[in-house]
């Protein structure tokens, strides 16, 4: 894989273009000019886009953006790679072969270097999560996805639009981050006692990095919040705090 490798996650584009949306997306789009002049590898690490749901002959165009500025990266010689997260994990052919070098669907294990990483988008990974670890798997199996494709788009996506509405964007509790830091910091454990040297982690919009034993654990944040990326030079993996106005 080609470094510096910039993983970011949870940047969660939405299907309403409004003022504040297309701001949000300026400042992705100032980090992207930025990955084009040192080349390398972007790695979203799930919930890129607030839904997404491929049907075989219609993209949203509320992406439209989104796909000429990843393609112009592409032909900067930037490679893109797409772990799906709980909100687009529904990709098909234009997203894996037009628009991403490679997509994964499952929790991922790369080499880069000498380095070893654990990739995970992150939902359903905490212990008192079964409900939600059901819900996952009926929502991607093909009892409902077939349905849900012969629905009209436009009731598809206006669905979407409600469940997106009835609000994803709070920030958490103390007390519950305090649990997820807890369950998060036990599963890279496991991780590095196996050989890993990093585990990278999306979900949870902490935008924190911990230390554990010889190991790292990025957990990274939110572009709603906390803007930040993790980033391997090829040596070792540091998280940076993006700049509205960097
Ligand atoms: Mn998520």
């Amino acid at each position: 894989m080609k470094t510096p490798v910039y993983f970011i996650s949870d940047i969660h584009l939405k299907l309403s273009l409004d003022k504040k949306e297309k701001e949000r997306r300026e400042m992705l789009y100032r980090l992207f000019d930025k990955i084009m002049e040192t080349g390398g590898t972007c790695f979203f690490v799930g919930d890129l886009f607030d839904f997404y749901f491929e049907y075989p002959d219609v993209i949203p165009k509320a992406y439209a953006d989104f796909y000429l500025k990843a393609m112009s990266l592409r032909r900067k010689g930037v490679d893109l790679h797409f772990l799906v997260g709980n909100h687009d994990y529904w990709t098909g052919e234009f997203m894996e072969h037009e628009i991403m070098d490679m997509v994964y669907h499952t929790d991922t294990q790369i080499k880069i270097n000498d380095k070893k990483f654990y990739l995970t988008h992150g939902d359903g990974l905490l212990s008192w999560d079964h409900g939600y670890r059901l819900l996952k798997k009926v929502i991607r199996s093909n009892t409902f996805i077939r349905p849900f494709s012969w629905l009209h788009p436009t009731i598809s996506y206006k669905i979407a639009r409600f469940i997106s509405r009835s609000g994803h964007y709070h920030t958490h509790s103390e007390d519950f981050n305090k649990d997820v830091r807890i369950e998060l910091k036990q599963a890279a454990k496991k991780h590095f006692d196996n050989g890993f040297d990093y585990m990278i982690s999306g979900h949870y919009h902490l935008g924190e990095m911990f230390t554990i034993n010889e190991g790292k654990l990025a957990v990274l944040g939110d572009w709603f919040f906390r803007p930040s990326y993790a980033v391997y030079d090829g040596e070792d993996l540091n998280m940076i705090l993006w700049e509205k106005d960097e």
